[in-house]
């Protein structure tokens, strides 16, 4: 489907979009500022005398890349969807959405300004005391509403045909599952991590467990995901956490959210000095109870499934997606260590045998999480893998 009227924005139209729009009269003095730092997206800041909006325009390629990687227009529309979606679940941790233009790809939401991306906050030494606790509601909320045991069945299957997201979904099918793991072109790692990257292109087992991970996102679609929650998605404070950019929608294997996002604050612990890891620790920790308890309460009071009343059920189907999280824990690590989109979290480390210390450490750790002995469920289960994230 083509955009007749799409033209990517520039400041001065993105404020006659506004006015037209009626977010600022005609005589208004607003200021706009293109603000986006992500791989994809335009992102203008506009403020008035009282009230200052988002828009986010997507641009038909990858603006990381450049024009040779196009780029459906479509997932501006993925995005404000899934936004709805969440916000029917949880509206005190996504953006509001004011506005959706689909053939200017373009979506007008709620300013948070106030807040801080979360990586750059923990960059700078923030701890967020409540990061883990809104995340973990987030993920089992949103993930238990749109799943089989939340939904109906034929209601899921519906929701699902909404969120076909090929282009997206491909990009991490690609940057995620296969090229970090052998010689391909996108990938983009200093040269002296080049023994350690032949390691892992060597290691049989270690394809073998991303071959099942990346079947898995292929193939289990358990919920809707969000797509892309590194911690580069999420706003904070200390007392507010808001989710955005869901614009890799679609559904998929649940572990695979809770993954990403134990990962993002992994790489964050391993860029630090050890006296101050244990606070990230704490928080993978946080997220996983506050998500298995939260989504064993939702299981418990509103499923709609005949076989939820096993509770046995229920303990396999939360261990399975533990055991999934910790192995696309370990691709994402992989992949923002050698892929093509890193982290500031380790590319910030201006110290050069520092920072290839580093990308040495979270190297290891990935393929610690990936050929962890995944079969073995047991009562111990959870905390050897912990152990194995702290390196105990
Ligand atoms: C070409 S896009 C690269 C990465 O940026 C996004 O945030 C996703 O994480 C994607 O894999
Ligand atoms: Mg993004």
């Amino acid at each position: 489907m083509s955009n007749k009227n799409y033209a990517p924005l520039t400041e001065e139209s993105a404020i006659t979009l506004a006015k037209e729009l009626a977010y600022f009269t005609a005589e208004e003095h607003v200021t706009c500022e293109e603000i986006g730092d992500g791989n994809l997206n335009l992102v203008f800041r506009i403020k008035g005398f009282e009230r200052s909006i988002i828009i986010k325009q997507a641009l038909p390629y990858a603006k990381v890349v450049g024009e040779s990687w196009p780029l459906s227009l479509k997932r501006a529309e993925i995005e404000s969807h899934a936004l709805r979606i969440q916000g029917q679940y949880v509206p005190h941790l996504v953006p509001k959405v004011f506005h959706e233009d689909h053939d200017l790809a373009v979506t007008i939401m709620e300013d948070l300004s106030h807040l801080t991306i979360a990586r750059k906050g923990l960059i700078d030494g923030e701890d967020y005391p409540l990061l883990s606790t809104h995340i973990g509601t987030f993920l089992a909320h949103t993930l238990f509403f749109t799943s089989d045991f939340g939904l109906h069945a034929s209601k899921k299957r519906e929701l699902d045909s909404q969120f076909c997201n090929p282009d997206l979904c491909d990009i991490t099918e690609g940057l995620v599952f296969t090229d970090p793991f052998g010689p391909y072109e996108t990938n983009n790692f200093e040269p002296a991590l080049q023994e350690d990257v032949e390691q892992i292109w060597n290691n049989v087992s270690l394809k073998e467990r991303v071959a099942q991970l990346k079947y898995s996102f292929l193939t289990h679609k358990e919920a809707l995901l969000h797509g892309d929650l590194h911690t580069g998605s999420i706003f904070a404070s200390e007392t507010e956490t808001k989710v955005i950019d869901p614009e890799f929608a679609c559904f998929g294997p649940i572990g695979f959210d809770i993954g990403q996002f134990f990962a993002n604050l992994l790489l964050q612990a391993i860029s630090r000095e050890e006296e101050r890891q244990a606070v990230l620790f704490t928080h993978i920790e946080t997220t996983w109870n506050v998500f298995s308890d939260t989504f064993s309460a939702l299981w418990h009071q509103h499923s709609v499934d005949a076989y939820t009343t096993l509770d046995t059920w229920r303990i396999a189907v939360l261990a399975n997606i533990f055991r999934e999280a910790v192995g696309f824990a370990g691709c994402e690590i992989i992949r923002r260590t050698i892929g093509l989109a890193h982290v500031a979290d380790l590319d910030g480390i201006e110290d050069e045998t520092r920072r290839i210390h580093a990308k040495k450490q979270a190297l290891k750790l990935g393929t610690a999480l990936l050929l962890h002995d995944v079969n073995t469920v047991d009562a111990q289960f959870y905390d050897r893998i912990f152990k194995t994230i702290k390196n105990e």
